[in-house]
């Protein structure tokens, strides 16, 4: 059995947890790896609204009786437990999109107007496509290494040149400022830093994307790379603990995370 979300038909329970997730003191607590995986722009989101939050790591992930893994609601991390100034009520949720969707909507980072987010929202999902993609096509795949290198040579050869081509045209019709949309960082340029990040750790990375072929993209990973509060973020013992692929060794654990409990308590 997989844990169930509270039912949406108690009209009272509902509204009380909507009143959390809308709450500007709440707190948060990310369930996840030590790893940076599918959450480098949800926990940029966390650093961009001062967000006051814990990392949750699961040591019993793998135990037999599956008993964290089916404690979520997918089965899989990341989660994030929302939690009243008081702690007495916790809203949950699931899945890496949905989460990074109200962080940004929470932290203002969707833009000024309809306009704008549906902009924001459309760069998003061809980032998020691509990056989704390759992470079933080659990183999750677990295929013999020569099936993987030709995996990874069609996305060099055609997929990721035609998002780079795709995507310079709509950061040069913004004024190739760093941003997709208007002068504000927003979910779309996470999401896109974060991809760029991972082609640049291809070894055809050098053909891919350069100051010549994408000068828009890499505008917007240097607005991301030098943000304040995420410059800040990357200085804290937490980030430097985090390991960028999983095949890594495992770093010591700095102060400040709590172990899942899989008996609900936070
Ligand atoms: N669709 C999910 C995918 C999450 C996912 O694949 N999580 C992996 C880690 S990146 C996981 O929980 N793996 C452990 C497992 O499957 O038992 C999301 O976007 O949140």
């Amino acid at each position: 059995m997989v844990a169930s979300l509270p039912s949406t038909s108690n009209v009272v329970e509902s509204a009380a947890l909507s009143a959390v997730l809308e709450a500007p003191d709440s707190t948060f607590s990310l369930l996840y790896l030590d790893t940076i995986g599918v959450v480098g722009p949800l926990r940029n989101l966390l650093a961009l609204g001062d967000a006051t939050w814990t990392q949750l790591y699961a040591d019993d992930w793998d135990n037999p009786d599956q008993l964290e893994k089916r404690s979520t609601p997918f089965e899989v991390m990341p989660v994030l437990y929302v939690h009243s100034k008081d702690g007495s009520q916790t809203a949950t949720i699931a899945e890496s999109k949905a989460i990074e969707f109200y962080l940004a909507e929470r932290f203002g980072c969707l833009g000024r107007n309809s306009y704008e987010r549906s902009l924001i929202n459309a760069f998003t999902s061809s980032s998020a496509a691509l990056f989704d993609s390759f992470l079933t096509a080659v990183v999750t795949l677990k295929a013999p290494p020569e099936v993987m290198l030709a995996q990874i040579a069609i996305f060099s050869e055609t997929k990721i040149p035609n998002w780079v081509r795709i995507h310079e045209e709509h950061l040069k019709a913004n004024g190739l400022n760093g941003h997709y949309v208007g002068d504000q960082v927003s979910l779309a340029d996470l999401k896109t830093a974060n991809l760029v990040d991972m082609i640049l750790r291809l070894p055809s990375a050098g053909q891919l994307i350069t100051p010549e072929i994408a000068p828009g993209l890499l505008k917007v990973k240097e607005a991301i790379d030098t943000h304040p509060k995420i410059v800040q973020w990357r200085e804290t013992p937490l980030f430097k603990s985090l390991r960028p692929s999983s095949t890594l060794p495992v770093q010591p654990r700095p102060d400040g995370i709590k172990v899942y409990n899989r008996n609900g308590n936070f």
